[in-house]
């Protein structure tokens, strides 16, 4: 209209008309989009009143509507945060700082309640409006970590899929606050924060935007423990100048004499190979929880003759033997150990950080932190968890059945969804028998994403299907097998240790013939400009570098969550509670859109269904009526 004719008219454009008035008003931009921004903010509470969050019945969201009124204690430090980590990385750089691990006596611990532990427990459900709002007093009263584990592993995937927000404004969100801690990663080496084999070039960028946004410390691992899959990513992070910690992937058990696929010797020879490839940290990444207290002791002190790297142990306390195993290790000379705060710490996840500090405490391994701080930070986890029970796992105690099936900490609470979404939550026993009679099958393999997927996936398949390994032997050629068990034995992950059972792998491919190369080798590199016009096109908005990466990695989760940005905005804004379980009628709700800019809304009443199948829903918004229609999909 008028405006428009106002602002492309050639003298307006060409800046010969004075514009002073407008220059000096920036406010006269803002209402337009402020408005709209809240209208979007109030569609997606409306939308969540109406239909619920995906995955949350309406039974569960009744049980947990009250949790509403929980309150976070409000932290906020303005003091200087304390000389941490981040400064010694600074100082010293990577081979610095691993020396400087190396020679320190006490323990230095990884808090992992930002990444690990709520992947373990609740699916990663965790929002950055949560991990945001502790982020100060961590920087304070965890100063003294050794790292937050914090992005990567499931995060990057979870966050734009389901909880609808950009993962690398968590990371800018979390540094901008957290200064003086290393922030650090989990990357899948060839696969990235993904399910699958990445061309290199997507790796490289990836490793160097992250790099950017402030990650200091990647664990880079290979699910089948193939070095060759390990390369490209610990080249892209030593090129940035990060730090590299290589890890292994442990399973079995080294104690078992007749398990001896993966014996003490085995785990040696690949952290050395993994320090020559210029690791400076090594991990071991005990990712199911198998590494039991006497076997960590041997593992730990044959290690530490052997390589001149420190050592980062990563558990899981899911047979509920984890800080048993710590402190062995720590007696046996392991320099850094994960962790997690109490409250949201045992079962699938790490072990409990507070516990273990007290029961350090006075040795010579004292990681000497602030105890009574953590226990603070701890306490405002345990409120929020309640926030998350609809993604609890249900795993009520330790269970050393997990020295069977063997399945991930962090698969495991993704694993029981997907065998209930199958319909088969009654056959949850059998589903896990399964897992294990598949990784015989397949000739016991590493398993962690993505290989304890494709496990998952297959064992999965044969309970539906009402198969037994020796079916799949008989019957074999006649069967579909899932397209991800069908890339594994193609190769499409790598190469498992000793190969694959060949039988099986001419079962499963028929025709098809394997690769023995990197995959990575045979992937076009993505044209990163070519994919940012493209997307543009098709999106029809401006996007980010960043936003080419995470379609790059995830195409349709990025394309869906783009249009979900497009339609609400960014809900990231809205505290957990109304993000899952919507408001009640009457309800009144702060939200901070940005700092200093607070919308005051309240939910007044929902209108009756209406012939084109919406509803009206009557807001108050900053004391004026606002009205909004949205679809009810029931
Ligand atoms: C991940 O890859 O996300 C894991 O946590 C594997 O243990
Ligand atoms: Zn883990």
């Amino acid at each position: 209209g008028f405006l428009e004719n106002v602002i492309t008219h050639p003298l307006f454009l060409e800046g010969k008309c004075d514009t002073s008035f407008i220059d000096n008003h920036p406010e006269l931009f803002q209402i337009r989009v402020k408005k709209d921004r809240a209208n979007k903010l109030l569609r997606f509470i409306g939308h969540t009143v109406v239909n619920g969050y995906p995955g949350i019945t309406e039974e569960r969201a009744l049980r947990f509507r009250d949790l509403r009124e929980a309150e976070a204690p409000e932290m906020h430090y303005d003091t200087p945060r304390p000389r941490g980590t981040r400064d010694i990385l600074r100082e010293k750089g990577p081979e610095g700082l691993a020396r400087w691990a190396m020679k320190e006596k006490k323990l230095l611990l990884t808090d992992t309640t930002m990444r690990d532990a709520h992947q373990s427990l609740m699916a990663t459900r965790f929002r950055t409006f949560d991990l945001d709002r502790i982020a100060e007093a961590t920087s304070v009263l965890g100063g003294g970590l050794f790292s937050l584990e914090m992005w990567g592993g499931a995060t990057f995937d979870v966050s734009m899929r389901f909880l609808k927000e950009d993962p690398w404004e968590r990371l800018d969100r979390l540094r901008e606050k957290i200064p003086n801690v290393l922030f650090q990663m989990l990357l899948r080496g060839s696969n990235a924060v993904g399910y699958t084999n990445y061309p290199d070039n997507v790796v490289q960028n990836f490793v160097a935007e992250a790099t950017r946004g402030g990650i200091d410390v990647f664990r880079v691992f290979d699910s089948l423990n193939w070095t060759k899959g390990m390369r490209v990513a610990m080249d892209a992070v030593l090129d940035n100048g990060a730090v590299c910690e290589a890890a292994m992937c442990y399973t079995g058990d080294i104690l078992d004499l007749k398990r001896d696929k993966y014996p003490l010797k085995y785990y040696v020879d690949l952290a050395k190979e993994l320090e020559k490839m210029g690791a400076h940290i090594l991990g071991i990444k005990d990712m199911a929880g198998l590494l039991k207290p006497f076997a960590a002791e041997k593992l730990v002190k044959a290690l530490k003759q052997e390589i001149g790297i420190p050592i980062h142990l990563h558990t899981h306390d899911t047979s509920s033997n984890g800080g048993a195993m710590l402190l062995v290790a720590a007696q046996a000379g392991v320099d850094i150990v994960d962790t997690a705060l109490s409250s949201v710490s045992g079962l699938t996840a790490q072990p409990n950080m507070n516990a273990l500090l007290a029961a350090l405490e006075g040795t010579i391994w004292d990681p000497k932190l602030d105890q009574d701080g953590l226990q603070l930070l701890a306490n405002y986890w345990e409120t929020v968890r309640t926030y998350y029970a609809p993604f609890e796992s249900e795993l009520r105690s330790g269970t050393a059945q997990v020295y069977f099936h063997e399945i991930p900490g962090g698969q495991y609470s993704n694993y029981k969804p997907q065998v209930e979404g199958l319909g088969l939550g009654h056959r949850w026993e059998e589903c896990k028998l399964m897992y294990r009679k598949v990784n015989d099958m397949f000739g016991d393999v590493i398993k962690v994403t993505p290989s304890s997927k494709i496990v998952g996936d297959m064992a999965m398949f044969m309970v539906q299907n009402n198969l037994e390994p020796e079916d799949v032997y008989e019957r074999g050629e006649e069967l579909t097998f899932p397209q991800g068990v069908v890339d594994f034995f193609k190769g499409m992950i790598g190469q498992p240790v000793g190969g694959f059972p060949k039988d099986l792998q001419k079962i499963i491919l028929k025709d098809e013939k394997p690769l023995t190369c990197r995959p990575g080798e045979l992937l076009e590199p993505v044209d990163f400009k070519a994919r940012k016009t493209e997307l543009e096109a098709k999106v029809d908005h401006p996007v980010k570098d960043r936003d080419v990466l995470s379609a790059a990695l995830y195409p349709v989760v990025w394309e869906e969550f783009d249009a979900h940005r497009q339609d609400f905005g960014d809900t990231s804004v809205l505290p957990t509670p109304v993000f899952f379980y919507g408001l009640e009628i009457g309800d009144e709700l702060n939200i901070d859109i940005e700092p200093g800019k607070t919308l005051i809304v309240r939910l007044n009443a929902v209108g009756g269904l209406q012939k084109d199948g919406s509803r009206n829903i009557y807001f108050e918004l900053n004391g004026e009526p606002r009205q909004v229609t949205v679809q009810d999909l029931s």
